[in-house]
C-alpha cells in the first residue's frame, strides 16, 4: 500500500482506543484520505514549549501514525497567531483593513515552516505522496523542494482566493507566491478562487498558461484546480436522524413551544459575520412586528483564536449587539436572540440543524462553508427547513437552490427570512432535493479522492526540466 503524508498546521490525534479520528473537519477529510492509503499526519501538537525538540514525537493509532512538533512562545506568537491570523487570514477574507503585517511575524512563519519541512524531510520516503493542508503552510513545498524532497507534494486552500490586487497588498505576497508556484497540485474551494490565483501567477510572475490548470512558473510545473470540500453526508443524516432523543435537542424543541427557529452555527470569527447577521435580524422583527414572539434566532459560536486582538474585540461587539437587541426587542416572556458560546457535540448539532425552520449562514466571506451543506443534509425529507446564504460563501457555487443573499445588506437579509418563514412546503422541497442530491454526490470521500487521483498522476509525470532562464537565476 503507498503511503499519504498529510501535513497541516494543527494534528487532532484521538483519544487511546476511541477507534475514530477527533469530530470536526479536517480530521474527517484525513480520516477519508487514509482509507486507501497507509498514513502519516504530520504536524503541530498543540503544545507550546520553550524548548521544542527537532525530533518530532511519534504515536501510532488505529492504523495512522501521527508526528507531532510542539512550538515556542516565540513561534505560536509570530508564525500562528502573528503572520497566519492576523495578515493572511484577514488578506485573504478581503479584509484589508483588519491586515496587521510586521516583518517579525512574517519570519516567524517562514522559520516556522522551514523547521517543519525539516523535521518531515527525515520521514519521507521515496514513494510517499504528501497532502499539505492550508495557509499556515503556503512555503512548505519550497522548503521540502530546497531539502531534496522532489516526491509529488499538492496543497488544498480551505479559505478563499482573494483577487490579485488584494493578495498583492500583502507585503510578503510576491515571496508567497512564488513559493506556492513548488506545489505539484494546488487545490482552491471554487473556480472563482482558481482564476484569481491563476491570473495573479500570470500577472505577477509571467507564468504560462499550459492548458488543463497547468502553468509554467519560474521553470516550474504546478497544476491549478477547483476541489470543492465536502462533508460526511451518511454520518451526518444518521446523526440528525437519531438526534431527536437527545436530552439538549429535546428540551431546546420543546423550549420553543409553537416558535420558529432560526438557527446560525459559526466559530467566533469576524469572516462570519455574526454582528451583521444579528443586525438582520433585528431589522427584520423591526418590519414584522407580527413575528415578535413567534422566532427564536439560536446562534452557536464557539470561542476562536482568543488571543488575537481582531477576535477579543469581536466578541465583545457580538456581547454588546445581543445585549442591545434582547433589551430592545424582547420581553419577560421572549428572548429574541439566544447566544452560546459553548461548542456542542457534533450529534446535538445535528440534531437542533433538523429542529430550525430557517439556517441561517452569512459569512462576508468564506471558502466554503460546511455549516451550510450541514444543515442541508440534516433536513428532513418530510419537510426540510430553507437555508439561507451568503454569495460570498463558496457553498454557494455547489447549492443555488438555497436563498443567496449579500450578507451586507440588512434589508435583503431580513427580506430573505421573512421569505424563508413564510414559504410553502412544496417550494421547500423543490429546493431542498437537488441540494441534498448534489451534497450526496459530492460529499468528503468524493472530494478527497478527487484530489488524491489527480496528485497520483504527478508520480509518473516526468518535472519539467528547468528553462534556461530559471538555471541561470
Ligand atoms: C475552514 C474555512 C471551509 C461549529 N460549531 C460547533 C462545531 N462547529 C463545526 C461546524 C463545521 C465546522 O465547525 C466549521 O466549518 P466551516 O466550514 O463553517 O468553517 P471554518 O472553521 O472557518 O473552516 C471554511 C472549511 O475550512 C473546510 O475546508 O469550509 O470556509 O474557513 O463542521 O459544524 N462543531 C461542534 N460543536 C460546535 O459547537 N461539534
Amino acid at each position: 500500500m503507498a503511503r499519504l503524508v498529510i501535513v497541516s498546521n494543527r494534528v487532532a490525534v484521538p483519544a487511546e482506543g476511541s477507534g475514530a479520528v477527533a469530530a470536526g473537519g479536517l480530521a474527517v477529510a484525513v480520516k477519508e484520505a487514509f482509507t486507501a492509503y497507509e498514513g502519516l499526519w504530520f504536524g503541530w501538537s498543540g503544545n507550546i514549549v520553550d524548548q521544542p525538540s527537532d525530533e518530532p514525537t511519534i504515536i501510532d493509532r488505529d492504523r495512522i501514525q501521527y508526528a507531532l512538533v510542539d512550538l515556542s512562545p516565540q513561534d505560536h506568537r509570530e508564525y500562528y497567531s502573528g503572520f497566519a491570523n492576523r495578515a493572511l487570514w484577514p488578506i485573504m477574507h478581503y479584509r484589508l483593513g483588519l491586515g496587521a503585517f510586521s516583518r517579525s511575524d512574517y519570519a516567524g512563519y517562514s522559520r516556522v515552516n522551514r523547521f517543519f519541512a525539516q523535521t518531515l524531510a527525515g520521514l519521507i520516503e521515496p514513494d510517499d505522496i504528501i497532502w499539505v493542508h492550508d495557509y499556515h503552510l503556503l512555503p512548505l513545498a519550497s522548503e521540502l523542494r530546497g531539502l531534496g524532497i522532489a516526491n509529488p507534494i499538492g496543497y488544498f486552500h480551505h479559505i478563499p482566493w482573494p483577487a490579485a490586487d488584494v493578495f498583492n497588498s500583502l507585503p510578503a505576497s510576491g515571496d508567497l507566491l512564488r513559493a506556492i508556484a513548488d506545489y505539484d497540485l494546488i487545490g482552491l474551494q471554487t473556480e472563482p478562487d482558481v482564476q484569481n490565483l491563476t491570473r495573479n501567477l500570470c500577472d505577477t510572475l509571467r507564468a504560462i498558461p499550459l492548458g488543463a490548470g497547468s502553468l509554467m512558473v519560474d521553470g516550474r510545473r504546478t497544476r491549478i484546480r477547483s476541489f470543492p470540500i465536502g462533508i460526511d453526508v451518511a454520518g451526518f443524516k444518521d446523526a440528525a436522524e437519531k438526534a431527536a432523543s437527545d436530552r439538549t435537542v429535546r428540551e431546546t424543541i420543546a423550549g420553543l413551544r409553537t416558535r420558529k427557529l432560526i438557527i446560525g452555527v459559526d466559530r467566533l470569527d469576524y469572516s462570519k459575520g455574526v454582528p451583521e447577521r444579528m443586525e438582520a435580524v433585528d431589522r427584520f422583527l423591526a418590519s414584522n412586528p407580527d413575528q415578535r414572539g413567534n422566532v427564536v434566532y439560536l446562534q452557536i459560536a464557539p470561542k476562536s483564536r482568543s488571543d488575537v486582538p481582531e477576535y477579543e474585540q469581536l466578541a465583545r461587539e457580538v456581547n454588546e449587539t445581543v445585549g442591545e437587541i434582547n433589551g430592545n426587542t424582547g420581553d419577560p416572556t421572549w428572548t429574541p436572540i439566544q447566544y452560546v458560546t459553548k461548542a456542542y457535540a457534533r450529534p446535538v448539532l445535528a440534531g437542533l440543524y433538523r429542529a430550525a425552520r430557517v439556517g441561517l449562514v452569512t459569512p462576508m466571506r468564506d471558502g466554503m462553508n460546511l455549516v451550510a451543506k450541514e444543515y442541508v443534509v440534516a433536513q428532513s425529507g418530510d419537510d426540510p427547513g430553507v437555508l439561507i446564504l451568503s454569495k460570498f460563501a463558496g457553498a454557494a457555487q455547489q447549492l443555488p437552490e438555497a436563498i443567496l443573499v449579500n450578507p451586507y445588506d440588512r434589508f435583503e437579509v431580513a427580506e430573505a427570512i421573512r421569505t424563508a418563514l413564510y414559504m410553502p412546503r412544496a417550494e421547500r422541497l423543490a429546493r431542498w432535493k437537488p441540494m441534498v442530491e448534489r451534497m450526496t454526490r459530492e460529499d468528503v470521500d468524493w472530494w478527497a479522492r478527487n484530489f488524491l487521483s489527480e496528485l497520483e498522476n504527478f508520480r509518473t509525470v516526468e518535472r519539467e526540466p528547468p528553462t534556461a532562464a530559471a538555471a541561470a537565476e
